[in-house]
């Protein structure tokens, strides 16, 4: 009984939202770079390039690149067995399609992956997320073009053999079914803004297909490059409700998961199940698919499903819409939301674990899970987060209900910005999700110092005691 013995616990961030260094050790720019703060409610206004006197996060966001020795000694401090971290992809490749990759980008994941590895803590990458070259969209218009695929195996693979023997976990894409949020810009996922009379439904099949194929290129580079690594794939995962026990509402709900099963069936199954086709005509488009990419496909399956947890919503006739992080659901009267508007229901991961399970049977990876909420910083300098900790630690119990009860095969947790970042969706840094606070606001200020919140204490213990102390 209780987690494996070797339960990845640890935490994750993103490049784009952490790193910061934007433009230093030649990195290029990704599409996270010419992206504004907003507000929740407010959508982040992309701007055509850098313009002056205008703030953006990703720039600095909270200066790993500079601190990752401190951040890292802080996370060992916390018992860390995993970190999850991307890569930045115009780091290494700054425009995305050169023949020859970055070698002071190559140097810094080096030098980071070597003072984890110092600690014993084992490095969980994702190659893209939502950070693709901003030269890949503007002069080939991302996903859209099939050259992106070689581009993006060729960053594969240098990461690979790079890296080979300090990283065994990876993952491909971060979140890729938010290539498939119908009425929204896919830009955060595939670099992608429609274009006026655009065949929405089709780009987004097409631009998913060649992320398929990108994908399955990796793991099966990535397996031959190093039999010990474990590639996966990353699906972000809402978990839905129909809104009563109408026929009609347990359709809807039915059919709004399947843009769910789409990527998975993609990525695990390795081929477009009656699941995706049955996609293909209520979307009214089919991707090109060419010889030999079913073939890819099915040798490039993924070794294990990694997905993030929020909330839940529900999905049924004349509901009321609430906010989530990209795809977004209907009011539920039982749960109470973030100040963000999400809807907290830790028995919700606990369906999200059984359902994933039972329809793919390989290991599942939380690789994102958390609140937003706005800290106070006291006088003395300490940070009281009890309202971050009753998160956590209901969702850990019924993550553990899932693993000891329904025998779901779980190889680790990591919550979401385990140190305070940029948000994603609001560009903002008041919505703060770490164990460890950083000095740093939206209006630009900042001395981007360090601080314990009371949760670093807490998951400290949660880590130490393998899940079972979470007083
Ligand atoms: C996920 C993203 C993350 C992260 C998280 C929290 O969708 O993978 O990058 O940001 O959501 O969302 P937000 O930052 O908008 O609060």
């Amino acid at each position: 009984m209780g987690l494996r013995k070797d339960f990845l616990w640890g935490g994750a961030t993103a490049a784009n939202q952490y790193e910061g260094g934007y433009l230093e050790g030649g990195k290029g720019l990704s599409i996270a770079d010419i992206e504004r703060g907003a507000r929740n409610g407010v959508p982040r206004k992309i701007d055509p390039e850098i313009l002056d006197g205008v703030f953006y996060p990703s720039h600095e966001a909270t200066d790993f690149y500079h601190r990752y020795k401190e951040d890292i000694a802080l996370f060992h401090e916390m018992g860390f067995k995993c970190f999850r971290m991307s890569i930045a992809w115009s780091r290494i490749f700054p425009r995305g399609d050169e023949s020859e990759p970055n070698e002071e980008g190559l140097k810094f994941y080096d030098n980071v992956f070597d003072e984890l590895l110092k600690y014993g803590i084992e490095p969980v990458v994702t190659l893209s997320h939502y950070e693709t070259p901003l030269t890949l969209v503007r002069e080939y218009g991302s996903w859209r073009d099939r050259r992106l695929v070689d581009f993006f195996e060729r960053y594969a693979r240098v990461c690979f053999e790079r890296y080979k023997g300090k990283v065994k976990y990876w993952m491909t894409f971060n979140e890729i079914n938010a290539t498939m949020v119908t009425g929204r810009n896919p830009y955060h996922q595939a670099g992608i803004i429609f274009e006026e009379g655009e065949n929405q439904e089709k780009t987004i099949v097409q631009a998913s297909h060649h992320m398929f194929l990108a994908s399955a290129k990796a793991v099966i580079i990535g397996h031959k490059i190093d039999p010990e690594n474990k590639i996966g794939c990353m699906l972000l995962v809402p978990e839905m409700y129909a809104k009563t026990c109408d026929p009609d509402d347990q359709v809807l709900c039915r059919e709004k998961l399947l843009s769910l099963f789409y990527y998975g069936d993609a990525h695990v199954r390795g081929y477009y199940s009656n699941t995706c086709t049955s996609q293909w005509k209520r979307l009214g488009a089919t991707p090109d698919i060419q010889q030999g990419d079913e073939q890819l496909m099915r040798e490039g399956k993924v070794d294990y499903l990694a997905f993030s947890y929020y909330f839940s919503s529900i999905v049924g006739k004349d509901i009321e819409e609430v906010e989530g992080n990209i795809i977004r659901g209907g009011k539920n009267p039982y749960l109470k939301t973030t100040e963000w508007g999400w809807q907290i229901d830790p028995v919700g991961l606990r369906l999200s674990l059984d359902m994933l399970y039972d329809r793919y049977q390989v290991p599942l990876f939380i690789v994102e899970n958390g609140m937003g909420a706005i800290d106070t910083l006291e006088a003395d300098g300490s940070i009281h987060d009890p309202y971050r900790i009753d998160y956590l630690r209901r969702h850990i119990i019924e993550m553990k209900k899932a693993v000891e009860l329904d025998d779901v095969d779980l190889m680790g947790y990591t919550p979401w910005g385990c140190i305070d970042l940029v948000s994603a969706s609001t560009g903002e840094m008041r919505k703060r999700y770490g164990f460890i606070y950083v000095d740093r606001h939206d209006d630009d200020t900042g001395d981007f110092s360090r601080k314990k919140k009371d949760s670093f204490y807490w998951y400290k213990k949660v880590i130490a005691s393998n899940g079972e102390d979470l007083a």
